[in-house]
């Protein structure tokens, strides 16, 4: 069993959030890009792994994960050294669980059907995040005093959740606001952050070459 995970990755893709994650534990790992343009990502060597044929995916110890969050939660508790997760006796966890999974279960799929201008629900009660607006309204609250959704520590919900805003700024699909931009800033201000952005951009340049 591999102690050096496994990232499969495209810089256009969520794999950005698993990315940046990989540099804040900072332990080895080795990349695998996959090209959506010759649909590598839908090949049998990758849905083996992954059937959804969907990317970030990363194998650790023998075991494949997949989904975003889900990724994020097992690096985050499986370096604790990094200090990205509140340990388990910690009474900050319940905080942190409510809001990581509300970034992946709520203000993910908020953003998305806005991006995509999805017709409006009728029933909203049956929908997971009720309305984009009474989202955001609840993720303001929560970053209220900030500087982050548990207090002062920067948590892998603060890395998820932040990249969905800087993604759907980035879109334009969200309309900052003195809160949400400056919450956004201030987790892409981490040197994890920016070096994974400067090693996805020689990715995307690797990629675009032909040389993966
Ligand atoms: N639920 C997954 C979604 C992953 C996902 O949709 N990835 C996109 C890129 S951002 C993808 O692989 N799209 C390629 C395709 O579906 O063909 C997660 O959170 O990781």
């Amino acid at each position: 069993m591999s102690e050096t995970i496994t990232f499969f990755h495209n810089p256009m893709s969520r794999g950005r959030v698993a990315h940046w994650m990989l540099e804040e534990v900072g332990v080895p790992y080795e990349v695998q890009l996959l090209d959506f343009a010759s649909g590598e990502h839908k090949k049998a060597e990758y849905t083996a792994l992954n059937p959804m044929g969907k990317i970030p995916a990363i194998v650790h110890r023998g075991v494949v994960i997949t989904e975003t969050a889900a990724i994020v939660a097992y690096l985050a508790d499986a370096f604790p050294a990094a200090g990205l997760a509140p340990a388990i006796d910690d009474p900050r966890r319940g905080s942190y669980l409510r809001w990581l999974f509300f970034g992946a279960g709520c203000i993910e799929p908020a953003i998305v059907d806005k991006m995509l201008v999805r017709p409006p629900v009728e029933r909203r009660g049956a929908l997971g995040y009720g309305s984009y607006e009474d989202t955001m309204a609840t993720l303001e609250k929560a970053l209220t005093p900030g500087p982050f959704l548990t207090g002062d520590q920067f948590t892998a919900a603060d890395l998820y959740i932040a990249s969905m805003l800087s993604w759907g700024m980035m879109t334009k699909t969200i309309e900052p606001t003195p809160i949400t931009s400056a919450y956004a800033r201030r987790a892409a201000d981490r040197s994890a952050a920016k070096r994974a952005m400067e090693k996805n951009a020689a990715l995307a340049a690797q990629l675009k070459s032909g040389t993966h």
